[in-house]
């Protein structure tokens, strides 16, 4: 089987349809030289806001991927669709439920041959993301790591995704859970908004996704492409 397109992604901004971004920050952002944009927020998403978005990204060639949480929101289009699985919920709406409705739903129309699940294990329970699916963020590394084999290896999920959204999360596990990987790609996400940060995250991750910095600095958040881009040449050497 081919690999998919997200396998080389090493750096990728995540743009949320319910926060403002300007023309010219949208040019900077799609012309940085990031790998792809993930469109994806966790609350205030609706199909409008997420069509917009998607059509100002369209004027520029950066490949774009929907993270979709909510059917309604399911904007054809797009280069790849995400589904986010929330395995650490204590809801199992956020771990099959709402997901297997979709698919009664709207299970004819999926493009599955561009659709891929994503294992998230939410690690920060400040952040909004672990609110909305109820998840259960204190963790301790054990079972951090019990849930990144079980998703890369019981589950087979092609995405394995450490979000810590909101703050720096703790590298030198995200780099063990890397480790454990057999055939899944480790996304990293949370409070990447300097060089140095972005370049300690790829040196744990496969690819680090960068955010809130793109609303909160984006000087700063444009910054990390190069960064993250360094670091893992020097880990290719
Ligand atoms: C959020 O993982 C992403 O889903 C990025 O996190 O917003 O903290 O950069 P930040």
């Amino acid at each position: 089987m081919n690999q998919p397109e997200f396998a080389s992604w090493e750096h990728v901004f995540k743009l949320d349809p319910d926060k403002e971004i300007s023309d010219e920050a949208l040019e900077a952002v799609c012309m940085s030289g990031t790998d792809a944009i993930i469109v994806g927020g966790s609350s205030g998403v609706t199909f409008e806001n997420t069509v917009e978005l998607l059509s100002r990204i369209r004027r520029y060639e950066v490949p774009c991927a929907l993270e979709v949480t909510s059917e309604e929101a399911a904007v054809p289009g797009f280069d790849l669709y995400f589904i986010p699985f929330v395995l650490n919920s204590r809801d199992p709406q956020w771990l099959v439920g709402r997901q297997t409705e979709a698919v009664r739903q709207f299970g004819t129309y999926i493009p599955w041959e561009i659709t891929y699940g994503e294992g998230y294990i939410i690690l920060n329970g400040e952040a909004e993301a672990a609110k909305v699916s109820a998840a259960e963020a204190a963790l301790d590394d054990s079972q951090t790591l019990a849930y990144t084999r079980l998703a890369d290896r019981l589950l087979r999920l092609p995405i394995v995704y450490l979000e810590y959204s909101g703050k720096l999360g703790d590298l030198a596990l995200v780099k063990r859970a890397r480790g454990l990987l057999s055939q899944g790609r480790l996304f990293y996400g949370g409070g990447i908004a300097s060089p140095d940060t972005a370049a300690a995250a790829a040196a744990a991750a496969d690819t680090v996704i960068v955010g809130n910095a793109v609303y909160a600095d984006l000087a700063a958040a444009l910054a990390t492409v190069e960064a993250v881009k360094l670091s893992k040449s020097k880990v290719d050497g």
